[in-house]
């Protein structure tokens, strides 16, 4: 019986018929949605605390309101996506005891500190950049509610990382210093953006069901040499450059090839050892603990209301 509800299953997926929350799905497939949803609702919201971190020192009036609005949109992305994991059965309280427990996973990307007023560009250049690459295709993941998630966020996100890109494309043309702040944020945030892919294919447990059931569309090898590509023909624009004394233009291949990873690295940052892991988690944690009161006032404010209406119409 299971077996054939798998198989209609799968046949749905294969035909490009999207999934909806009361649909019958294996378990393992709900499993790996709530994992990667999850996921990435918290990135977005941990994603908030680096670039948070220069709300108060933006040079000037309008770059302050751009990344307020910027860091305010990460937020709606983190809701929406919070609200799309809850349509397969899990509440948001569980997702978020999750992430405070260490259980749940955020980016990677969000443990690297940012030291300058240039890394506010080289995060929207590089890291929304990198996002948006994994995320048009996500747009047409096999699962609705995920999908048109996905849609939303990545019309803000085209646009957060143009506001990057402008960002470094001042300062490139700015003074000597500007220059070469641009870099130092180039270099720091180059190789940590292209890690954010994920493992390389032969190291990633979870992509070959996930493609199969069309979660993923790409392996996280193909979307990674696609932003290396992408990155390499901008940063002449830029007239600065990547951090990878190896990377060139292939003829053969039709890509740029690429410098080893640091994968020590990786694993170390998603263990928890990155730079500033503990930092993030702890403002989280703070946050939810410190917001204690408006839940309690609110659910007060509900019960008495409630009541007031049940005695109304008693
Ligand atoms: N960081 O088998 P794999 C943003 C984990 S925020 C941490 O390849 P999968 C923004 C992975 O979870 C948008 N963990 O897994 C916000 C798995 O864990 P388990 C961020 C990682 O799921 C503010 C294990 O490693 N985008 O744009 O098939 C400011 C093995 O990996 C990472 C998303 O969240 C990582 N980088 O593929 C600016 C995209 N990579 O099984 C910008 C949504 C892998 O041990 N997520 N792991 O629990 C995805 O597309 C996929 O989950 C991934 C990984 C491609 C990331």
């Amino acid at each position: 019986m299971e077996k054939d509800m798998e198989q209609m299953f799968q046949e749905r997926i294969d035909k490009e018929i999207r999934i909806e929350p009361k649909d019958w799905m294996p378990e393992k497939y709900r499993q790996t949605l709530i994992r990667q949803i999850s996921q990435h609702a918290h990135s977005e919201i941990i994603g908030m605390l680096p670039e948070g971190n220069w709300i108060t020192r933006a040079p000037n009036l309008r770059r302050k309101a751009i990344l307020l609005a910027k860091v305010q949109d990460e937020a709606g992305h983190g809701l929406y996506l919070y609200s799309a994991a809850e349509t397969l059965g899990i509440s948001r309280d569980e997702m978020y005891e999750q992430l405070h427990s260490g259980k749940a996973k955020y980016s990677s990307i969000f443990n690297y500190p940012t030291l300058s007023w240039a890394d506010m560009g080289a995060i929207g250049w590089l890291v929304d950049g990198a996002a948006i690459m994994n995320q048009v295709p996500l747009c047409r993941t096999s699962y609705g509610p995920y999908a048109r998630a996905m849609v939303r966020v990545c019309k803000e996100e085209s646009f957060h990382q143009r506001q990057g890109f402008e960002i470094l494309l001042t300062l490139s043309r700015g003074t000597e210093a500007q220059r070469r702040m641009a870099q130092d944020a180039i270099n720091r945030w180059w190789w940590p953006s292209i890690m954010m892919f994920g493992p390389k294919d032969d190291e990633s447990p979870n992509t070959i069901q996930s493609m199969k059931w069309k979660i993923k569309r790409f392996t996280n090898d193909e979307l990674r040499q696609k932003f290396v590509d992408i990155c390499a023909e901008q940063i002449k624009i830029l007239n600065l450059t990547i951090p990878d004394p190896d990377l060139k233009w292939n003829e053969t291949t039709g890509h740029y090839d690429f410098g080893p990873i640091n994968w020590d690295e990786f694993w170390q940052v998603i263990a928890g050892n990155g730079p500033c892991n503990k930092q993030r988690l702890d403002a989280r944690k703070k946050a939810w603990e410190d917001g204690a009161w408006v839940r309690e006032a609110a659910s007060a404010h509900a019960r008495k209301r409630a009541e007031r209406l049940a005695q109304k119409r008693a």
